[in-house]
């Protein structure tokens, strides 16, 4: 098995921490906002570790919407990076645990109904969007039958 590498954020290593630590009872939410959070486990595309990664719960039916804001800096996250080389993760939310396929949101229609339903779901998505120059990026997580 690989090994594990924690976030080199410290808050985010912690609700890491506590969401997996705690078999997804405790540390559901982002910060105090009350929003929940789902935990993506994947392969970094250099080392080969496994990395844990918090995002808001955006969910269509049973896909979840992954949304590479990283707060509207102007770069997409390193987890956008290693997604696209390895799209096989594991989701986690709350107690429920599924193995899932990700692929990148292309189709501009599809584009327009997802990035409505994540910043319906979290609201500072579209001032993130405002904030950077590039497009955030979205990508669908889907169950692997
Ligand atoms: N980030 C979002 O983008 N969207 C969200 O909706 C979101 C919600 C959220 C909720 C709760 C919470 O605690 C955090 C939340 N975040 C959200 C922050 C998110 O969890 C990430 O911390 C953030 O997006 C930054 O992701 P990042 O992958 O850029 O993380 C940086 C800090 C990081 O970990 N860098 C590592 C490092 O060591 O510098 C990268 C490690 C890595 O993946 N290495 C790869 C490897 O092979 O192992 C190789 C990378 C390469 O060079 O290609």
């Amino acid at each position: 098995m690989s090994e594990y590498i924690p976030s080199p954020s410290k808050w985010v290593a912690d609700q890491v921490a506590l969401y997996e630590g705690s078999g997804g009872k405790e540390g559901l939410t982002l910060r105090d906002t009350g929003l929940p959070v789902i935990i993506v486990t994947n392969r970094g595309r250099k080392t080969g570790a496994i990395r844990k990664t918090p995002l808001m719960r955006v969910a269509d039916g049973n896909n979840y919407i992954l949304v590479a804001s990283q707060g509207g800096a102007p770069k997409h996250p390193v987890w956008y990076h290693n997604l696209k080389a390895e799209p096989r993760v594991e989701i986690r939310d709350k107690t429920d645990v599924y193995e899932m396929r990700v692929r990148e949101v292309v189709d501009a229609a599809e584009r327009e109904r997802l990035w409505a339903k994540a910043v319906a779901a979290f609201p500072p998505y579209q001032a993130y969007q405002e904030k950077t120059e590039r497009v955030i990026p979205l990508l669908v997580a889907e169950p692997v039958a």
